[in-house]
């Protein structure tokens, strides 16, 4: 119950290798910073196989699910994780639907790509998700501990 309340709910998001490509890893960060979401992990790298495999485990009998494993991989993606109220349904709000074509303008997908293959960015869809996700991809240490001054002005 609380911790689907609580301001330190925690997401995983990642910009794909299409949003690195396109220069839109800050645009992305621009939009979950103005919302007042707090980031408290973030990192490029180029994910393993393994880990995109890993990561799109629950796909893994659906045709697309090599090829979506393969572009994963095949280039740098900004992984992050964000903070905030309720922020695992917000961040997915934010992000639109899963393709393009159906994402309202405003929405990050919506605003910015336009292919289901090409959909810029990953955010996680439940708690249960996220949690995984945030273990899968950061190890503890990465997780910054820091206080962030506009909370009291936000909550
Ligand atoms: P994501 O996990 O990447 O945030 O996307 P999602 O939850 O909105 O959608 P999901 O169903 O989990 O699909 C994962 C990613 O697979 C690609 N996809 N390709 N028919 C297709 O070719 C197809 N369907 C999905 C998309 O890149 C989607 O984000």
């Amino acid at each position: 119950c609380c911790s689907t309340m609580s301001n330190t709910e925690r997401t995983f998001v990642a910009v794909k290798p299409d949003g690195i490509q396109r220069g839109l890893v800050g645009e992305v960060i621009k939009r979950f910073e103005q919302r007042g979401f707090r980031l408290a992990a973030m990192k490029m790298v180029v994910a393993s196989e393994d880990l995109c495999k890993q990561h799109y485990i629950d796909l893994k009998d659906l045709p697309f699910y090599p090829g979506l494993c393969t572009f994963m991989h095949s280039g740098p993606v900004v992984a992050m994780i964000w903070e905030g109220l309720n922020i695992v349904k917000n961040v997915r709000l934010m992000l639109g639907e899963t393709n393009p074509a159906d994402s309202k303008p405003g929405s990050i997908r919506g605003d910015l790509c336009i292919t289901l293959g090409r959909n810029l960015i990953h955010g996680s869809d439940s708690l249960d998700s996220a949690n995984k996700e945030i273990a899968l991809w950061f190890k503890p240490e990465e997780i910054i501990e820091y206080k962030s001054c506009q909370q009291a002005f936000l909550y």
